[in-house]
């Protein structure tokens, strides 16, 4: 990819650049330079041409590139390392594999598509190719595996956080990874650890989100961002990607120094069950009762009907009405 070439053509964004300028910035003849334009045209990058002016980027292409996705972003260390494909099986498995061969923590691993995205304990995500975000994330965090869930909690934060700011949507969380805008999940939350002794060595944090897709593409419950704004606008998945890489390296470091109490409070307030009658599905049992809090672990609270408080880490949660 032709970063130099990118760059100068950013600068200029608002009039065009001569091919003689070019060629000169980047001590290139012109027919390279002809040749390379021809190249990031075929990328998806618009550049438009006017005899004796030269070259001006239009537009850049609906994909989410690792130059884009990286360009001037200021992150301390999410997504310092972005890695972009077409389509794979499972972003979470490739990030897995980077991570074992020692990838460093903040990588983020991104695909147009999956052809096996993996949502829990063996279901599948639904993951059409150019119109969502499949984003795997390599964190290296210093936490025992018990506290690996609040790393789920900051992921869904910072979900729910990106979508309200971005697209002026009322997303919620429904604990532990789902995020709902007017009830339908529009994300979903993966995390996976490789753990030694009880210590986690690395976390892959998995997160899609149903960005431009039409709900004739989901399952039933499903939308995407697109379907629940008024007027059915399509947003730039570059725009939201960014601003998830922003906010999830915002509360990784309030976490890292900080703990977890504000991450909980926050949290708190975009909960979208909280004190709400609900039934939590294990394997082998059920049970119901009203959700009242989140631990400081991240284990949900229910309130048993006997007054039994049941801290729950791992479930499938219904609102029961
Ligand atoms: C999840 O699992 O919600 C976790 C989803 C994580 C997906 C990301 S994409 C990037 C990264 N790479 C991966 O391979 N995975 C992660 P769970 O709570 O088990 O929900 C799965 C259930 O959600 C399915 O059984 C369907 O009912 C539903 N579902 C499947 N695809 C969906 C979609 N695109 N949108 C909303 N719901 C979906």
């Amino acid at each position: 990819m032709d970063e130099k070439l990118l760059k100068i053509l950013r600068r200029h964004r608002d009039g065009f650049i001569s091919g003689q300028d070019l060629a000169h910035k980047l001590s290139l003849s012109h027919t390279t330079i002809a040749r390379r334009i021809h190249k990031l045209r075929k990328e998806g990058y618009d550049i438009q041409t006017q005899p004796h002016l030269g070259y001006k980027l239009v537009a850049l292409p609906d994909k989410l590139l690792a130059q884009e996705l990286g360009w001037c972003l200021d992150t301390k260390v999410i997504g310092q390392k972005n890695l972009s494909y077409d389509t794979v099986d499972s972003t979470n498995s490739l990030a897995f594999s980077l991570a074992n061969r020692g990838a460093p923590c903040g990588t983020a691993v991104f695909a147009e598509g999956q052809r096996k995205g993996k949502g829990r304990l063996g279901r599948r995500w639904v993951s059409p190719k150019g119109q969502g975000i499949y984003l795997s994330l390599i964190l290296r965090p210093q936490i025992v595996s018990d506290e690996a869930m609040l790393i789920t909690l900051l992921a869904a934060l910072s979900c729910a956080e990106t979508i309200r700011k971005v697209c002026g949507l009322k997303a919620q969380i429904k604990w532990p990874n789902d995020i709902l805008v007017n009830s339908k999940k529009v994300c979903g939350i993966l995390t996976e650890m490789y753990v030694e002794a009880n210590i986690v060595k690395f976390i892959i944090l998995g997160i899609g989100i149903n960005v431009n897709t039409p709900n004739s593409k989901l399952p039933l419950g499903a939308s995407s961002l697109r379907e629940e704004v008024k007027g059915k606008r399509k947003f730039s998945r570059l725009e939201l990607a960014r601003e998830l890489l922003r906010q999830l390296d915002k509360e990784y470091h309030h976490f890292k120094d900080k703990g977890s109490l504000k991450l909980i409070a926050r949290w708190r307030n975009l909960s979208a069950f909280s004190g709400k009658r609900v039934k939590v599905s294990f394997a082998h049992e059920t049970i119901e009762g009203q959700a009242q809090d989140i631990d400081e672990q991240g284990a949900l609270i229910v309130r048993l009907d006997n007054g039994f408080k049941q801290h729950v880490l791992a479930g499938d949660v219904m609102r029961v009405r």
